[in-house]
């Protein structure tokens, strides 16, 4: 089959006006041929996370997928899969308790935070562990010109152990040991407050409450004042969609333009998801 004929298979449905597409005609097992890299490329600037259902992949077949985008991160905290440390490993049960029900954008603590990442469900419970992604230039658009400009001057502190803190992440001393070679290597950044996507141009708010801790050019009243208000608007039902997973479904967002939830309701049943993470290039 030639590349154009399986790019053209590909069909994409809009799940809302706002965010998300079901993207059907694909199968993430197989090489992705450059047409339909590119046009999966678009899709996700505009749709923002793209669902892909019944996918039966191995990870190195989701390693490969995910790096036909870009460098791949390896996470500095997370178990990985054994050969495959591209692949990091959430598997969440009473004794490893769920720690994604904030509001975050993946890995803004480093420079040059993530463009994307691809999620593969490989284990789920019965019913519960949604999640559920925000269009962070919908909310940033639906905020009032006066705000939006005094907004655009603003820079972020982001910062590592916002998310990862010592006492849930060095338990034992080799995980203390991995936790300070984590903290030396991700010290806090700055990245602006709004973001401009590299390739639409469209701007986007880009503070979250997973890694955030401050506003650089604020009191801390009035950096605390601002992102209370910021974390409140951007979780508005208005720009967001939940998804309930399928067993083999994959979710890809474009973790620029994003940030996303995963409701932590299905203890004391297991849930486990693979991960990888795709490196972009430094806000701006
Ligand atoms: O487990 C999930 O649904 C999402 C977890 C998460 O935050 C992530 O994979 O980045
Ligand atoms: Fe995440």
């Amino acid at each position: 089959m030639s590349n154009r004929v399986a790019a053209d298979r590909m069909r994409i449905e809009p799940l809302s006006p706002v965010i998300g597409g079901l993207v059907d005609g694909i199968d993430l097992a197989r090489p992705l041929d450059a047409a339909s890299r590119a046009r999966l490329g678009d899709a996700l600037i505009e749709h923002k996370v793209l669902f892909f259902e019944n996918q039966i992949i191995t990870p190195q077949q989701q390693r490969n997928f995910a790096a036909s985008f870009g460098k791949l991160h390896i996470h500095p905290i997370y178990p990985q899969v054994e050969d495959v440390p591209e692949i990091l490993i959430l598997d969440t049960h009473v004794d490893n308790p769920p720690d994604n029900d904030t509001w975050h954008t993946d890995v803004t603590f480093i420079e040059t935070p993530p463009l994307g990442a691809v999620l593969y469900a490989r284990q789920l419970p019965q019913n519960g562990g949604d999640t559920l992604w925000v269009n962070n230039e919908a909310a940033f658009s639906a905020l009032s010109p006066t705000y939006r400009a005094f907004l655009e001057r603003l820079t972020a502190t982001h910062d590592f152990e916002k998310s990862f803190p010592r006492e849930r992440y060095a338990t034992t001393p080799s995980a203390e040991k991995k936790w300070l070679a984590a903290r030396a290597r991700n010290r806090p950044v700055k990245h602006p407050v709004i973001r401009t996507h590299p390739v639409s141009g469209a701007k986007g708010l880009f503070v979250n409450e997973g890694f955030t801790t401050r506003i650089n050019e604020l009191s801390p009243a009035e950096s605390r004042a601002v992102l209370d208000l910021l974390f409140a608007h951007i979780a508005k039902p208005d720009f967001q969609i939940r998804y309930r997973w399928k067993p083999n479904a994959v979710a890809m967002w474009d973790n620029r333009a994003t940030q996303h939830y995963a409701v932590a309701d299905y203890l004391p049943h297991r849930r486990v998801m693979h991960r990888a993470t795709i490196l972009g290039d430094r806000p701006f």
